[in-house]
């Protein structure tokens, strides 16, 4: 059962965990996105979107139902994350991989690339990369540039994707949509990490969506100590042998303090 600590009163303990790891798994999702201004996906919605939730646009069915509004949900995406920058949460992870002696293995269920910017390398986007595209139709990579759009406002109206110049299908973003299968090389290269690691570290994920949030399970039938940072309470809080109860911007960096 987990013990849930205060960002003001994390114990030595949590921290000497942390500073003795060798091979820590950091396993990472919208929540550590937030605190750089990226909605998470429990968020509300607003401007065109504002009658749909996350849920209802990431998928193919809605693709195909609206592809102009679900393009441009992705664009505008695409604008605000251009236009942030990674927040002290995403910088602790970068610092902490780059310290001697640590092999600090990242995946993230974000489609960011925040982690990147803050100097961190990254194992696997479990869901994919919102800046990679691709053919609806034939699966052709295309290559687009950045969407014109005010990331901090809605934009005006919805744009339908551009057309693949191979087959004349729609673009689509490069991301998994619910009902879509993970890519089978990232979830298994990062489960294996989680198998052979000494901590494994779960920041900002509600932990609902499958198969990701079964990720911490591997280290939890291998006695790997678990260490949680997230405000809220999770699916994922009881496996846990720490939960730190604050936003990762602000717990991570005292973490690393050891
Ligand atoms: C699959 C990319 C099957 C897109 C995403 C019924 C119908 C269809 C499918 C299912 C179903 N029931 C179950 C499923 C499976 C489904 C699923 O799990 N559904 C859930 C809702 C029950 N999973 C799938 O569909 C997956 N594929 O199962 O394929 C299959 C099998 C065989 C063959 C073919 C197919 C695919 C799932 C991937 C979906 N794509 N993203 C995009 O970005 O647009 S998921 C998306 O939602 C995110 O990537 C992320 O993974 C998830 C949101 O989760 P979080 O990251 O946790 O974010 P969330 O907003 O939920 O929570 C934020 C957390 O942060 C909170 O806890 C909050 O407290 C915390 N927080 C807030 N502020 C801070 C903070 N933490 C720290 N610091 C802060 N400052
Ligand atoms: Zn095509």
């Amino acid at each position: 059962m987990s013990a849930a600590h205060p960002p003001d009163r994390i114990p030595d303990d949590v921290v000497q965990l942390v500073a003795q790891a060798r091979r820590p798994v950091v396993l990472t999702g919208a929540g550590i996105s937030a605190e750089s201004g990226v909605p998470t996906f429990r968020e509300v919605q607003t401007g065109l979107w504002e009658r749909f939730s996350a849920q209802d646009l990431a998928s193919v069915e809605a693709f195909e139902a609206d592809p102009a509004l679900v393009w441009t949900w992705y664009r505008w995406r695409q604008s605000l994350i251009r236009a942030v920058e990674p927040n002290p949460g995403h910088i602790a992870i970068a610092e902490w991989q780059q310290l001697p002696g640590v092999g600090l293995t990242l995946s993230t269920q974000n489609v960011d690339d925040l982690h990147e910017r803050a100097g961190a390398s990254v194992l696997a986007h479990l869901h994919g990369s919102i800046f990679a595209h691709r053919c609806f139709s034939c699966d052709e990579p295309v290559e687009l540039p950045d969407a014109d759009y005010d990331g901090f406002q809605s934009p005006p109206a919805a744009q339908p994707p551009p057309t693949c110049g191979a087959c004349d299908g729609p673009v689509r973003p490069g991301v998994v949509w619910f009902g879509e299968m993970l890519p089978t090389e990232a979830f298994e290269q990062t489960a294996a990490a989680v198998r052979a690691a000494d901590l494994v570290l779960v920041a900002g994920t509600s932990g609902i969506v499958q198969p990701a949030a079964s990720l911490p399970l591997l280290a939890l039938e291998r006695g790997t100590p678990l260490i949680e940072v997230n405000p809220e309470e999770t699916e994922l809080s009881e496996l846990m042998d720490h939960c730190v109860r604050g936003p990762s911007g602000e717990v991570l960096p005292k973490l690393l303090r050891g």
